[in-house]
C-alpha cells in the first residue's frame, strides 16, 4: 500500500483522527481533552482492543509549533499502529495507546499562516495591564514541576514560561488527562525536533534520577531499533548532558509529578542542515524509523514487563 504525505495542516490531522475513529470503531476513539487558547480542539486518539489493567503508552507531538516533523511523525505512528494492526497485533492486544499528535494547534496554525518559526502557544500574555503586548508561552516551560517564573518583560522571549505554571489551557488539559490515567500510563513520550537525540530526565538539573539506568536501558532499545532502519545517528542521554538545562518541561513533570517511570523527549531529525524546516520528503523515512523505536519500546511492555 502506498502512503503519501505532504505538509499537514490542523484540519488534516483532525480529520484523520476522526477518520480512524469512524473506520476502526472497534479499537479507536477520539477524545477532546480540552481546548486551546483560541478555542481549537485538543483531539486525542485512544487506541485499545479493550480489557482492563493494561499498560498504556502516551505519545504527544507538536508541543512546539515550528517543529512540523513532530505532528507528522506522530500521525505516521498512528497510521501504522491502526491501519497495519495485523502486522503487530500483540502490541495492540497488550498495550493501550493515548496519542495526541497536535498539542499546540494554535501555534502550529500560526506557523503555517504567518511565522514559520513560531515556537510558543498563541495566548494573550500581553493582554493584562502589566503585559508587554507579546503573545504566547513556551508550552515546554509551563509544566508545574520546578517551574521557573520569568519577569513580565520576558513574555516576548521564545522560552517564556508563562505568568504561572499551567497558565496555558493546552498544558493544563494534557496534565489533567495524564493524571486521570495515573498508574496506567507507563511511558510518556513527547516528540520534538531537531537534533536526533533521545532525551532522558532530568532536564531541569544535571543530576540523574535514581532509576536512570533502567530508563536508559529501555531507551537504548528504542534507539537501536531506530538506527537499524537506515543508520540515522541518535545521541542518548539527559537534556542537561546533551543540550542545556531548562525547567518546566513536560518530560520532567511526567516523571516527577505523574510518576511515570519511563519519560522521554525525542528530538527528531535533522541535525541542523534544514533544522525545523525539514523537507516533506523526510516525513516517511523519519516516520518509519521512529515507528520502529516506538514498537521496540512497546514490545518491552507486551512482553509482560512494567
Ligand atoms: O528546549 C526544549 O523544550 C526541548 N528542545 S527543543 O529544541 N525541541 O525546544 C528539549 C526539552 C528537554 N527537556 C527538558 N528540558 N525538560
Ligand atoms: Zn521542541
Amino acid at each position: 500500500e502506498q502512503v503519501s504525505f505532504t505538509s499537514l495542516i490542523v484540519s488534516d490531522i483532525d480529520s484523520y483522527l476522526d477518520y480512524l475513529a469512524y473506520t476502526y470503531t472497534d479499537i479507536c476513539q477520539t477524545e477532546i481533552i480540552g481546548k486551546s487558547s483560541q478555542g481549537r480542539d485538543l483531539k486525542l486518539l485512544k487506541v485499545s482492543t479493550g480489557g482492563k489493567g493494561k499498560p498504556a503508552i502516551w505519545i504527544d507531538g507538536g508541543i512546539h509549533a515550528r517543529e512540523w516533523i513532530s505532528p507528522a511523525t506522530v500521525t505516521y505512528i498512528l497510521l501504522h499502529l491502526v491501519e497495519f494492526r495485523d502486522q503487530h497485533s500483540e502490541l495492540l492486544d497488550s498495550v493501550d495507546w493515548y496519542i495526541l499528535p497536535l498539542a499546540n494547534p494554535d501555534g502550529y496554525e500560526y506557523s503555517h499562516s504567518t511565522d514559520r518559526l513560531w515556537r510558543k502557544t498563541r495566548s494573550r500574555v500581553g493582554g493584562s495591564r502589566r503585559g508587554s503586548g507579546c503573545y504566547g508561552v513556551d508550552p515546554n516551560r509551563n509544566w508545574d514541576f520546578h517551574w521557573a517564573p520569568g519577569s513580565p518583560s520576558d513574555s516576548c522571549r521564545e522560552d517564556f514560561s508563562g505568568p504561572r505554571a499551567f497558565s496555558e489551557p493546552e498544558t493544563r488539559a494534557m496534565s489533567e488527562f495524564i493524571l486521570s490515567r495515573q498508574g496506567e500510563i507507563k511511558v510518556y513520550l513527547t516528540v520534538h525536533s531537531y537534533s536526533q537525540m533521545w532525551l532522558v530526565p532530568w532536564g531541569y538539573k544535571e543530576e540523574k534520577p535514581r532509576d536512570y539506568y533502567e530508563m536508559y536501558t529501555l531507551a537504548e532499545k528504542g534507539v537501536e531499533a531506530l538506527e537499524a532502519i537506515r543508520g540515522t545517528d541518535y545521541l542518548l542521554g539527559t537534556a542537561a548532558e546533551l543540550l542545556y538545562t531548562a525547567p518546566g518541561g513536560s518530560d520532567d513533570w511526567a516523571k516527577g509529578v505523574a510518576g511515570i517511570k519511563y519519560s522521554y523527549s525525542i528530538e527528531l531529525p535533522d541535525t541542523g542542515d534544514y533544522g525545523f524546516v525539514l523537507p516533506a520528503n523526510q516525513i516517511e523515512p523519519v516516520g518509519q524509523e521512529t515507528w520502529a523505536a516506538v514498537k521496540a519500546i512497546a514490545t518491552h511492555f507486551a512482553d509482560g514487563h512494567n
